[in-house]
């Protein structure tokens, strides 16, 4: 990527996009387009088209997606396919309408079958049922996968996907209903540990195992990919390789935290896909691989949970 070319990052308020920028912005890049959702509504069609004819960039970070944790993929159903569908398939028409020959779109680890073999390889794509809590929002992102890949075998466009496994770190989500278990778990621990709770409630059973990569990693490999331009298509695995349980983390949370209560496990709550670690070898052979410690990052997030809440209350 040429410093000054332009580069659209779409959904760059949200914990990905934004991490992008500021990757974008230490990379030297200095010609980035974005647009708030006031000013454009990417699920309407003519108003991506007029845009991207408008601009035509260079290059697109797909960031924009409508995302949520467990709870908010299972109740929020027809929003999640609905929206994310809409979003993918403007974003990408658009884009080849206007001539726009690079783009890397941003998936999600729950594109794999719920049963997988572990670590999950990019090839089990498309093998096996998914998990029935995330379905919809799966359905949408495995669209997303295969309009960069049929726009590519059908155009010759050089449109690329990363797949990230479960992402956190600033600009989270911190509302408990739609949160992801890390944001909801600092913020739970944080508020035990002030009013002096003696327990503090996760989710489930807490034998889950899950992976987490801190969203400036993600960010950097997003970046990373886009650079190597003899990289013309396929999808990337994008994680740290390692995955601890459900129970461990909470564990960790309470030691950063500093909140010294004792687990209880609501297991009213779905415990969802039973582990998805990535096979991250395709992108570590091409010379990346993530950096931030799991402690560091949650050190990181908490440090930013504890900023937004700190300027929450003074407005
Ligand atoms: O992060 P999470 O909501 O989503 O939940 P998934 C991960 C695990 O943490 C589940 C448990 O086993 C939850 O039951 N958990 C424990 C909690 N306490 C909590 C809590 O307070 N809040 C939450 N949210 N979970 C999502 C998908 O799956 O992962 C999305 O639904 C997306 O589609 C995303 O792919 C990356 O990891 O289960």
């Amino acid at each position: 990527m040429n410093k000054n070319a332009k580069i659209y990052v779409a959904g760059h308020r949200g914990m990905v996009g934004s991490a992008i920028l500021r990757r974008l912005d230490t990379g030297g890049y200095s010609n980035v387009v974005t647009r708030t959702r006031t000013e454009l509504d990417l699920t309407q069609q003519a108003k991506v088209a007029e845009f991207m004819a408008a601009e035509r960039p260079d290059y697109i970070f797909m960031a924009a997606a409508k995302v949520g944790g467990i709870h908010a993929n299972d109740v929020y159903r027809a929003e999640f396919l609905y929206q994310n569908l809409m979003v993918e398939a403007n974003i990408t028409h658009a884009a080849w309408q206007a001539g726009v020959n690079r783009m890397l779109f941003l998936g999600s680890s729950c594109i794999y079958p719920r049963d997988c073999p572990q670590p999950i390889s990019e090839e089990y794509l498309l093998t096996g049922p998914l998990e029935q809590t995330n379905e919809p929002y799966a359905i949408a992102k495995i669209a997303g996968v295969k309009l960069c890949e049929s726009y590519n075998r059908q155009y010759g466009t050089k449109y690329l996907n990363a797949m990230p496994t479960n992402l956190y770190g600033p600009n989270d989500n911190y509302d408990l209903s739609k949160s992801h278990v890390l944001p909801a778990l600092i913020r739970k621990a944080h508020e035990a540990k002030i009013r002096g709770d003696a327990t503090y409630e996760v989710w489930g059973s807490g034998k889950p195992m899950r992976e987490f990569l801190y969203v400036d990693d993600m960010a950097d490999a997003c970046v990373f990919l886009m650079e190597h331009e003899e990289i013309e298509e396929g999808l990337f695995n994008v994680g740290t390789g390692q995955d601890v349980t459900i129970r461990e983390l909470a564990e960790t949370v309470m030691d950063v935290v500093g909140f010294n209560g004792k687990i209880v496990f609501d297991s009213s709550k779905p415990d969802g896909t039973p582990r998805k670690l990535l096979n991250v070898e395709r992108l570590r052979k091409l010379g990346w691989q993530a950096r931030t410690k799991l402690r560091d990052g949650i050190k990181l997030a908490y440090s930013d949970f504890l900023l937004k809440n700190s300027e929450a209350q003074a407005d």
